[in-house]
């Protein structure tokens, strides 16, 4: 897999390079299993780690660009330059007390010249984000173009990410949301793990009111056509609940009004609706798919999809329905969005591979969003990723472990708006989860 490191490109800039054999540093440059993602594509590129930086050679690097490279051999300094942009790299020097900043040098290893992948995707305006979890190094330019069939929505930048409110406002760790929905009336509901507390929150003032407390905790959600309110509550003994419309507006109430609408649904997780009335459930790590019929009845359907990571085995988790009429399933484990036709009895026809990606390691909460594309919350990640109909796959947010998202679970677009459960769990991106807001509704604002 590793390319020869070769110095032919250099060499025919230059005619006469030579490089010292052996330099203090190079003992210190480290092969790295750090794996280096383009626009969604994964590379094979030769990485190194030399410090806490990580480094890859110059060529791969202008090529991948699109920069042209020269080198002054008698002073070693590459530059790279691409439209306005002109980047200069100067070898470090021997001593450690260097005057240049360390992330404007080169590495000399071997035959080698390496340069700095963050700083200089970062010259060239790319949005570079490492995560720890996958050791993977993401790198996105910000103009990637891609078919977008509501052209007032611009797809495939960095979007920006709002608090809309904390759940706890004492504390940054200790709570935990899975679900989130919200609805054309300005309300937004979420339940609190540990308190099993359904919780309604003003879209536009972010007050938090509690509605209720449910006999189970909850995860997934959904909105029938009449606005009433499903929940999931997974566990070996998988239940659905069901809340009536006219009880989301109300004041406080107790969990008698919470009515146990199926039974049957092992580790039941997220939820959607047919146009039929039909509500789909995905059933976690167990791997099944069920139908509860609008009269009830459930139907156990087995989706094939395998976990390919031994620590996630969470399989069938977000899950929504397309203007194809297809069911769309986000596999945890595999980092995979999958599609079913539907049968005509109801049942799940052929899978199909939508995507897979390293980005969408974590894969959870999944929805439409204004522009037709999906939106997944990739937990473990700490990011939200925009997967297109032909299986394009790029982050459009993404942060460490100080937040705004903070292991976001579930995603749901009212209009241009999208609300995210920061579910906090402390894994993957979000390890410690001490740092950041906690458990917390994110927003991001897809109007321009
Ligand atoms: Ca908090
Ligand atoms: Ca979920
Ligand atoms: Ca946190």
């Amino acid at each position: 897999m590793r390319k020869s490191k070769s110095l032919g490109v250099i060499v025919a800039m230059t005619g006469c390079l030579l490089l010292s054999p052996s330099t203090g540093w190079a003992a210190e440059a480290m092969d790295s299993d750090i794996q280096t993602i383009i626009e969604g594509t994964s590379t094979n590129w030769d990485s190194h780690l030399i410090g806490k930086s990580l480094y890859s050679p110059y060529a791969v690097v202008a090529t991948q660009l699109g920069a042209q490279a020269t080198w002054n051999a008698k002073k070693n300094v590459l530059t790279l330059t691409k439209g306005s942009t002109t980047f200069t790299l100067h070898e470090e020097s021997a001593s450690a007390t260097t005057t240049s900043p360390a992330h404007h040098t080169l590495q000399l290893v071997g035959d080698n010249v390496l340069v700095p992948v963050r700083a200089v995707f970062e010259a060239f305006d790319y949005k570079v984000v490492y995560t720890p979890a996958t050791r993977s190094v993401n790198i996105q330019s910000a103009s990637t173009e891609t078919s977008n069939p509501n052209p007032s929505v611009t797809s495939d930048t960095y979007r920006s990410v709002s608090i809309l409110t904390d759940l706890d406002p004492s504390t940054a760790t200790g709570l935990r949301i899975e679900g989130v929905i919200a609805n054309e009336d300005n309300q937004v509901f979420t339940v609190e793990m540990g308190s099993k507390k359904l919780y309604r929150i003003a879209a536009d003032t972010g007050q938090i009111d509690t509605l209720t407390e449910l006999p189970r905790s909850g995860t997934g959600m959904a909105l029938d056509a009449e606005g009433n309110l499903y929940i999931a509550s997974g566990g070996e003994e998988g239940l659905i609940y069901r809340i009536n419309e006219e009880d989301l507006s109300s004041a406080a109430f107790d969990s008698s009004k919470v009515e146990t609408y199926a039974s049957g649904v092992p580790g039941a997780n997220g939820l959607a609706f047919d146009r039929s009335g039909n509500l789909y459930v995905s059933g976690g790590a167990n791997g099944a798919i069920y139908k509860v019929s609008s009269n009830g009845q459930v139907s156990t359907y087995a989706s094939g999809i395998l976990p390919t990571r031994e620590e996630q085995k969470i399989v069938v988790n977000g899950i929504a329905f397309g203007t194809d009429g297809q069911l769309y399933v986000s596999n945890t484990s595999s980092g995979e969005v999958n599609r079913f036709a539907i049968n005509n009895d109801g049942s799940l026809g052929e899978r199909q591979l939508v995507a897979q990606s390293p980005l969408l390691y974590g894969a959870d909460g999944l929805n439409f969003g204004p522009d037709g594309a999906i939106y997944v919350a990739a937990n473990e990640r700490n990011a939200i990723v925009r997967v297109s109909l032909n299986g394009q796959v790029s982050d459009i947010a993404s942060n460490n472990n100080n937040g705004p998202l903070e292991f976001p679970a579930s995603l749901h677009f009212v209009g241009n708006t999208l609300y995210i459960s920061n579910f906090d769990q402390p894994r993957g991106a979000n390890n410690p989860n001490d740092l950041g807001i906690g458990a917390s509704i994110a927003t991001i604002d897809f109007s321009q």
